[in-house]
């Protein structure tokens, strides 16, 4: 199975996933201003879509959307649960996905100042229900589930976009941040 991925990516998340689970993945890096991959692929003939993530399965199977490459991942390490819960997962994933994530656009690409600011106030409402909602050490209580890994992810491109993260989410991406596999996908990535 081979993760293509940008450095600090929403493609991390799966990454921390099967760093997490113990699940040996290729990784193959994607410049996602040249579109091509570091072993010369020409990005978007592999993937249509021309964005990370994009996970090919050992039968050449592609594999796009952190919606679907999250719980997929997560089943394959035992990091997505069943039952009641499993819909909780998806319930986060989808709110990570569509209410944080997507509100980065401004800040990533050249909006003006105003539609910065206003990305940010949003991004802050949508983190402050996310902090009420972390009683427990991760999304779901006690133990670390996929849509843990795409949080962490969105923390960290707040702290690089001047967007506050205190109190719990501070102490939620601190928890991560001393996590083996967390560390083992940051330095797989460069990015410590
Ligand atoms: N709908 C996709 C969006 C993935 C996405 O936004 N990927 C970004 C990196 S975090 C990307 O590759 N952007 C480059 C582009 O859109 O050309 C998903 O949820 O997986």
């Amino acid at each position: 199975m081979k993760l293509y991925y940008t450095p600090g990516a929403c493609s991390m998340a799966g990454h921390i996933l099967a760093a997490e689970g113990g699940l040996a993945l290729d990784l193959e890096k994607v410049d996602l201003k040249t579109h091509r991959t570091e072993s010369g692929q020409d990005f978007r003939k592999l993937n249509p879509k021309g964005y990370v993530p994009a996970l090919t399965l050992d039968d050449g199977t592609l594999l796009t959307e952190n919606a679907a490459i999250l719980p997929f991942l997560g089943d394959k390490t035992g990091l997505m649960p069943d039952g009641m819960a499993r819909y909780r997962a998806l319930e986060w994933i989808g709110y990570i996905g569509t209410e944080l994530h997507k509100n980065f656009g401004p800040l990533f690409g050249g909006a003006s100042d105003d539609a910065k600011a206003k990305a940010i106030e949003r991004i802050g409402a949508r983190l402050a229900f996310v902090e009420e909602s972390l009683t427990g050490d991760y999304l779901l209580g006690a133990k670390l589930t996929a849509p843990d890994a795409y949080l962490f992810v969105i923390l960290r491109w707040c702290a690089a976009m001047g967007v506050r993260v205190s109190g719990r989410l501070a102490a939620f991406k601190s928890r991560m941040e001393s996590r083996p596999g967390v560390i083992k996908a940051l330095k797989a990535e460069g990015l410590i």
